[in-house]
C-alpha cells in the first residue's frame, strides 16, 4: 500500500491534518496495520468509482454515491526544527520514520505564525518560504548521514575483486527505500568516483540529495488558508507547483459535525450541507469554513493527498474482477477492491498486486467494459475493471 508522510516543524497543523484524514468513515478494521501505532493509519485517496457506469452503484463500504476512496498509509511524523539530522530535538528518530514513505506532505503554517523553531508569533511574522528550504535540507543531509554510516562497508567490498560501485551503491540505498529503478537512474546522472575511497562528503551529499528527490517527492500543504495572507500561498505555489491551500482544522470541525450527523459532507466535495439542529454559534463556525472553501474549491485536506498520489506519484487505480459480465468478486460483491499502481503497469501488475501466487499464475486478462481479451502490454488506465486468468486461485 502507498505511504505517505506528514512532515514539517511543530504547530504546522500535522496533527490535525492527520486526525481529519484518518477519521475512519468507512470499516477499515480488517486492516492490519490500522493499530500499529498512534500516529500511523489509513487515509485514502479520491476517485470517480466505476460502478457510475453501471445502473446502480457499488454498494463497496469505501464507495459513497460513486465517490470511491482508496486506501493509503497516512504517518505524522513529529515536528521538525533546523539542525533535526544531527539529532535535535529527536530529529534522527523522526527522520527515520520517513524511510519507508513514497512521498513526503510538508506541512507548512503559511499564516507566518510560526517561527522557524514552530514557535507561535503574530499572524505573517514569519516567512514560510523558508520552511520549504529547511526540510530539503534536512531531509537531504540525514540521507547523506545515513549513507556515510555505511560507507565503511561499501569500503570493504571494494577489496573483493569482483566489486562493482553501482552494485554496492544499489544494494544499499534500496535498504533506505530507494527502488534499484530510483537508484539506476540516479547513478546514470551524477559523476562520481569507482573507488569508494575517493569519495568525498560533497559526492555523498550530492548522491543523497539527487536520490532524495527522486524517492521522496514533496507536495506542499499550505496550511491555515483560512488566515493566511494570499500573497504567501501564491508565494509557496511559486516555488513548488504541487503546493495545496489547506484548512486542515476546517476539514476536522467538518468530519466531527458529520460524525455528529449535522452535516452532509464526503471528503474532497466542494462544500457541505447543514442537515442538523446546531446553535448560532456552530452556524457561524461552519459559515467561516465554507468561505475558505469557496476560495479554494474545498478545505484543500482531500486535494493534498489526491494530488500526492495522482499526480505527484502517478498512480492508476484498476479494479480486479472475477466475473467480467456483473464487475463481482466470488462472492457477488460489485466492485469488491481497489488497487493504486504506478502509471504504465500492465495486467501482469495488477495480477501481482492481488497477490503474488495470482501474478506467478498469470495467463491472460480481460477488459471488464469491452468484453475482450487484452494483451499482455496493455497499459492500464484509470478505472480500468480487469478480469485476471491465472492457473493459481
Ligand atoms: N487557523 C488554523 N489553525 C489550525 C489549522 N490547522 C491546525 N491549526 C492549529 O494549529 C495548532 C497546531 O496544530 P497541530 O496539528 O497540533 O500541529 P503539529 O504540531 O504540526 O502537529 C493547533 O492550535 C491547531 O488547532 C488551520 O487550518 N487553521
Ligand atoms: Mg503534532
Amino acid at each position: 500500500m502507498l505511504s505517505l508522510a506528514l512532515a514539517g516543524k511543530p504547530n504546522a497543523g500535522k496533527s490535525t491534518f492527520y486526525t481529519a484524514a484518518t477519521m475512519a468513515d468507512v470499516d477499515v478494521a480488517n486492516y492490519p496495520f490500522t493499530t500499529i501505532d498512534a500516529n500511523r493509519g489509513v487515509s485514502h485517496a479520491r476517485t470517480q468509482c466505476p460502478c457510475l457506469d453501471l445502473d446502480e452503484r457499488c454498494g463497496n463500504d469505501r464507495c459513497h454515491d460513486g465517490k470511491r476512496y482508496v486506501p493509503v498509509k497516512l504517518l505524522d511524523v513529529a515536528g521538525l526544527v533546523p539542525g533535526a539530522h544531527e539529532g535535535r530535538g529527536l530529529g534522527n528518530q523522526f527522520l527515520d520514520e520517513l524511510t519507508d514513505a513514497d512521498a513526503i506532505l510538508h506541512v507548512v503554517d503559511a499564516s507566518g505564525a510560526t517561527d522557524e523553531e514552530g514557535e507561535p508569533v503574530e499572524i505573517g511574522e514569519h516567512d514560510p518560504v523558508e520552511d520549504l528550504d529547511f526540510i530539503e535540507e534536512e531531509m537531504d543531509l540525514w540521507l547523506a548521514s545515513i549513507i556515510e554510516r555505511n560507507w565503511e562497508t561499501v569500503e570493504r567490498r571494494s577489496r573483493s575483486p569482483d566489486f562493482d560501485i553501482d552494485e554496492a551503491l544499489s544494494e544499499f540505498l534500496t535498504g533506505v527505500g530507494a527502488t534499484e529503478l530510483d537508484v539506476a537512474r540516479t547513478l546514470r546522472e551524477l559523476e562520481y568516483p569507482e573507488d569508494p575511497l575517493a569519495w568525498t562528503d560533497e559526492h555523498r551529499e550530492s548522491l543523497a540529495s539527487d536520490i532524495r528527490a527522486r524517492t521522496k517527492p514533496i507536495i506542499v500543504i499550505a496550511n491555515k488558508a483560512d488566515v493566511a495572507p494570499p500573497e504567501n500561498i501564491q508565494a509557496l505555489k511559486e516555488r513548488n507547483e504541487a503546493t495545496i491551500p489547506v484548512t486542515a482544522d476546517g476539514e476536522l470541525a467538518l468530519r466531527r459535525a458529520v460524525e455528529a450527523d449535522i452535516v452532509e459532507y464526503d471528503p474532497g466535495d466542494p462544500d457541505f450541507e447543514i442537515t442538523g439542529d446546531i446553535s448560532d454559534d456552530q452556524e457561524a463556525g461552519l459559515e467561516r469554513i465554507r468561505d475558505v472553501m469557496d476560495d479554494h474549491g474545498g478545505t484543500g485536506v482531500q486535494k493534498a493527498l489526491d494530488t500526492a498520489v495522482y499526480e505527484v506519484l502517478d498512480q492508476l487505480t484498476a479494479y480486479p474482477v472475477q466475473d467480467e459480465t456483473h464487475w463481482t468478486d466470488g462472492q457477488g460483491n460489485v466492485l469488491p477492491d481497489a488497487h493504486l499502481l504506478p502509471d504504465g503497469s500492465t495486467p501482469r501488475d495488477l495480477a501481482y498486486a492481488v497477490h503474488s501466487d495470482i501474478g506467478e499464475g498469470y495467463l491472460h486478462a480481460v477488459d471488464a467494459r469491452e468484453k475482450r481479451r487484452i494483451s499482455d502490454d496493455t497499459e492500464l488506465d484509470e478505472g480500468d475493471v480487469i478480469k485476471i486468468v491465472s492457473t493459481a486461485k
